[in-house]
C-alpha cells in the first residue's frame, strides 16, 4: 500500500538513539504514531555549527522515517537562533516588550536561514507530501517554500503564546511576519486566546476577512487558524511514575524528606517561567504561616537553557540571589526551605518526583501550554493525588480548570494557594484530579498530532486554488 508522506520541519530534530529507539521529547512522542501511519521525513538544524555548511542536508535513514539535518554557520546561529528567534520573538510572544532586542541584522539572518531551509527542502518535498512546520523559529518558512514553487498543504503549529495585537505590533517587522501567515493552509495555536489574538492581528493589520470564525481570507490566500492544545503521553507518564519508586535517587529523596511535604517546580531556566517570583511567593507563604517551617520542602528543578543569550545569564544570577536570601533568612540547621538543582533528570526520575510531591507549583508569567502541569497531573497516585497550582497565564489553565488557578504576579494569592493545597481534603484532591485526568486523556499527544494532520490533509481545495491563483497571489505580498 502506498503511504502518503508527512514532512515535519522544526528547528531541532529529535534523532532516535543508536538502537533506533525514538527520542523521548514531547514532539518525538507526538510524531511517533503519526510516523507509523505515514512515511516520515523530519528536517531541521543539526544543532552543529560549521564554517561551510553543505547546501544539502545530511540524510539519516531509519526505515519508515528519514531524518534530514543541516549545519548552520556561527553567524546563522547568532542571528537566526540566539538573535531574532530568542532575543526578539520569544520575549514579544511572552508579552515582555521591554526585553525584546530587535536588530535588522538578526532579522535578515532569520530570513536567510528560513530561505536556505526552503531551498534545501525544495529538492526533498514530493507532490503528495503533507508539510508540517513547528514553532517561532520558522514562521516565514511557508512563504519561502511557496516562493520555490511548493504548492503542497503546509501547516504550522505555534508552541508559544501569540500575544495581543498591541503587543505583537511593538515588534519591528511584525506586519511583515503577519503577511507570511496566509501562506500556510492551517495554523494551530495552543489556546482560544492565542487564536483570537492572531486572527485580530490579521484583520487589523492586513484587512483579513472572516469566512468563518476560524477561516480568514487575506487577498486571494485563505488560512484556517485554530486552537489545538498540545497534550502529553498520558500512558507513558503514568507507567513511568508507577515504576519509579524503586530508583536510587527517589529512595534517597524520600529518606531525606522524612515526614515533610514536597512541593515541586520543574522548568527550563527561562524568565517566562516565573522562577524568582515563585520563590518569593514561597517565602511569603513561610512568613505568613510560620507553623509550616520545617514541614515542607520546595524542590525547584531548572535545567540551564539558552545560556548564550544575555537575559538568561541575568536570570540565573537573580535566581541564585533570591534563593540564597530566602534560604539564608528562613532556613534552620537541619532544614533548607528551597532545594534548587540545574541538572537534567531522566524522564523516569522526573515522573517519580512528580508523584512524590504533594503540590505541583506551575506558575509561569506566560506559557504557550506548559507540559509540566499536565505531566504532574498524569503522574499522581489515583488514591492520594497531589494538588496542581497553576498560573492563569499558562495555556494549560484553559483546560485544567480544576487546578488551583492563580495570578503569578500576586505573591499573596500564590502563598495562600500553597496553604490551601497542603490542607486540601483527600476527597477534594481526588475529585479535582479525576476531572483533570479526563481532560488529559481527551487531548493525549498522539490524538493531538493525528487531529492536526487530518485537518491538514483535508486541504485539497486550497491546493487547487493555490496552483491556479499563484501568479495573482505573488502581487498581494
Ligand atoms: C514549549 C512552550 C509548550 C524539564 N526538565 C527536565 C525535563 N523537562 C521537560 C518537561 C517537559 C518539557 O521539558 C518542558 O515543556 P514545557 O511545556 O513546560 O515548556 P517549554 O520547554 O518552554 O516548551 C510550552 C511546549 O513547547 C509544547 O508545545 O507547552 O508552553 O514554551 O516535558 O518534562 N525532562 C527531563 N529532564 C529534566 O530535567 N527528562
Amino acid at each position: 500500500m502506498h503511504l502518503r508522506r508527512l514532512v515535519v520541519i522544526s528547528n531541532r530534530v529529535a534523532l532516535p538513539d543508536a538502537a533506533g529507539k525514538a527520542a523521548a521529547g514531547g514532539l518525538a512522542v507526538a510524531l511517533h504514531e503519526a510516523f507509523q501511519a505515514y512515511q516520515g521525513l523530519w528536517f531541521g538544524w543539526s544543532g552543529k555549527v560549521s564554517a561551510h555548511p553543505a547546501a544539502h542536508p545530511k540524510i539519516i535513514d531509519k526505515g519508515q522515517v528519514q531524518y534530514a539535518v543541516m549545519d548552520l554557520t556561527s553567524l546563522d546561529r547568532q542571528e537566526y537562533y540566539n538573535g531574532f528567534a530568542n532575543r526578539a520573538l520569544w520575549p514579544i510572544m511572552h508579552y515582555r516588550i521591554g526585553l525584546s532586542e530587535f536588530s535588522r541584522a538578526d532579522y535578515a539572518g532569520y530570513l536567510r536561514v528560513n530561505r536556505s531551509f526552503a531551498s534545501a527542502l525544495a529538492h526533498l518535498i514530493q507532490p503528495d507530501d503533507l508539510v508540517w512546520v513547528h514553532d517561532y523559529h520558522l514562521i516565514p518558512l511557508a512563504s519561502e517554500l511557496r516562493a520555490v514553487g511548493i504548492i503542497n498543504p503546509i501547516g504550522y503549529f505555534h508552541h508559544i503564546p501569540w500575544p495581543a495585537p498591541e503587543v505583537f505590533g511593538a515588534l519591528p517587522g511584525s506586519t511583515e511576519l503577519l503577511r507570511v501567515i496566509p501562506d500556510y493552509d492551517l495554523v494551530g495555536v495552543q489556546t482560544e486566546r492565542d487564536a483570537d489574538n492572531l486572527r485580530r492581528s490579521l484583520v487589523q493589520e492586513l484587512g483579513a476577512i472572516h469566512r468563518r470564525a476560524d477561516l480568514l481570507d487575506v487577498g486571494s490566500r485563505r488560512v484556517r487558524i485554530k486552537s489545538a492544545p498540545i497534550g502529553i503521553d498520558v500512558n507513558g507518564l503514568q507507567q513511568a511514575a508507577q515504576r519509579s519508586g524503586s530508583g536510587r535517587l527517589l529512595k534517597q529523596t524520600i529518606a531525606g524528606l522524612g515526614s515533610r511535604q514536597l512541593i515541586i517546580g520543574v522548568d527550563r531556566l527561562d524568565y517566562s517561567k516565573g522562577i524568582p517570583e515563585r520563590m518569593e511567593a514561597f517565602e511569603r507563604f513561610l512568613v505568613s504561616h510560620p507553623e509550616q517551617r520545617g514541614r515542607v520542602t520546595y524542590l525547584q528543578i531548572a535545567p540551564t537553557s539558552r545560556s548564550e543569550v544575555p537575559e538568561y545569564a541575568t536570570l540565573s544570577r537573580v535566581v541564585n540571589e533570591t534563593l540564597g536570601r530566602i534560604n539564608g533568612s528562613l532556613g534552620e540547621p537541619g532544614w533548607v526551605p528551597i532545594h534548587y538543582v540545574t541538572s537534567t533528570y531522566s524522564r523516569a526520575i522526573l515522573a517519580g518526583l512528580y508523584r512524590l510531591a504533594r503540590v505541583g507549583l506551575v506558575t509561569p508569567m506566560r506559557d504557550g501550554m506548559n507540559l509540566v502541569a499536565k505531566e504532574y497531573v498524569a503522574a499522581q497516585d489515583p488514591q492520594d493525588p497531589g494538588v496542581l497550582i497553576l498560573s492563569k497565564f499558562a495555556g494549560a489553565a484553559e483546560e485544567l480548570t480544576d487546578a488551583l488557578i492563580v495570578n503569578p504576579n500576586d505573591k499573596v494569592e500564590v502563598a495562600e494557594a500553597i496553604q490551601h493545597a497542603l490542607h486540601m481534603s483527600q476527597e477534594d484532591r481526588v475529585a479535582r484530579w479525576q476531572a483533570m485526568l479526563k481532560v488529559l486523556w481527551d487531548s493525549d499527544v498522539t490524538r493531538w498530532a493525528a487531529a492536526f494532520i487530518k485537518d491538514l490533509a483535508a486541504n485539497k481545495a486550497s491546493r487547487v486554488r493555490r496552483s491556479t491563483g499563484l501568479k495573482k497571489e505573488s502581487n498581494d505580498r
